[in-house]
């Protein structure tokens, strides 16, 4: 099996998570920084667009998305589960929830709440879609705080929100969380009356990162070029029938691109259409043949 490698950078929220549900399975990783803003070549030879932070490369494989990457992780390893057997679409749909409403509320509480964010990354996040006279922060803290609330009510008799073990849901609500109150530099404390939630916190965040080891960015686009993709069917996704809504036949040129924040698309063959995944071929000059792919929600795909 070829390394796991994560691209990531330590003040990223969605890596963290991805970190955590690495951590949890006990997972080796090879560990690349990225930037947190463009330019990024390093990450564009292996997407071929997508500049989204954290994304999963397994070899000549590319992983794009937190909820794929939980499903890849989840196939690699499969105990302990981030899916619980009873409540698995209740874990997703919890999860959807926090990696969206919980985030953004969680951002938006975070900007009136810490130190401006330095002027070159406001502005790229900006660019990405990021509108900051959509919602205030003076009219997110009440909903964040709201969403707190609700979280520890969740935790009040049982240690992870559904249940006795962890699963993807607490991993996505972490994360958000952990922007706000535990990321190097918060300043915000958890609220006294969320004693619950405190706890909860302190269980998640002792789950660690697993054995991470640094590589840099060249050294794992060398290794795309050494790798073939995995044969469609055997990869670590269900691959299943080719099944394209679209009108599409395997092979058609398309475009995908996330359906909000940070819409930079991705070109290329489209392979693979599964109910839960899309799967695009193309060759960059530097990383070779690459698969690169894609959850089916949140984002949208255009034929070129
Ligand atoms: N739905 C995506 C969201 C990822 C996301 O928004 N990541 C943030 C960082 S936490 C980002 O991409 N920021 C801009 C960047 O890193 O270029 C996922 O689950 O992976």
């Amino acid at each position: 099996m070829a390394d796991l490698i994560l691209h990531h950078f330590a003040g990223s929220p969605f890596s963290e998570k991805v970190r955590l549900m690495l951590g949890y399975k006990q997972l080796a990783w090879k560990s690349v920084t990225v930037p947190s803003i463009l330019p990024k070549p390093d990450v564009l030879a292996l997407t071929g667009g997508y500049r989204r932070t954290p994304f999963l490369q397994i070899g000549a494989d590319i992983y794009c998305d937190t909820a794929l990457i939980a499903q890849v992780l989840e196939r690699l390893q499969s105990s302990p589960s981030l899916y619980p057997q009873q409540g698995r679409a209740l874990a997703s749909i919890l999860a959807q929830w926090a990696d969206d409403a919980l985030f953004w509320a969680a951002v938006t509480y975070n900007r009136g709440a810490s130190a401006e964010l330095p002027p070159a990354v406001f502005e790229d996040r900006r660019a990405m879609g990021f509108d900051v006279d959509w919602w205030r922060p003076d009219d997110a803290a009440p909903a964040y705080r709201a969403y707190v609330q609700r979280l520890s009510e969740m935790l009040s008799d049982q240690p992870y929100l559904l249940g006795q073990q962890p699963c993807l849901a607490d991993f996505s609500a972490y994360h958000a969380l952990w922007l706000v109150h535990l990321r190097q530099g918060a300043t915000v404390q958890v609220p006294p009356q969320a004693t619950a939630l405190r706890g909860w916190l302190g269980r998640m965040q002792s789950i660690g990162h697993g054995h991470a080891a640094p590589l840099d960015a060249a050294h794992a686009i060398a290794i795309a070029a050494d790798s073939q993709p995995a044969a469609l069917g055997c990869n670590l996704l269900d691959d299943g029938e080719f099944r394209d809504e679209h009108g599409l036949a395997p092979g058609s040129r398309v475009a995908i691109s996330a359906q909000s924040f940070g819409r930079e698309p991705t070109e290329g063959e489209l392979v693979a259409a599964t109910p839960q995944h899309y799967s695009l071929r193309r060759v960059d000059p530097r990383a070779g043949l690459l698969h690169v792919h894609f959850p089916r929600i949140g984002y949208v795909l255009k034929q070129l």
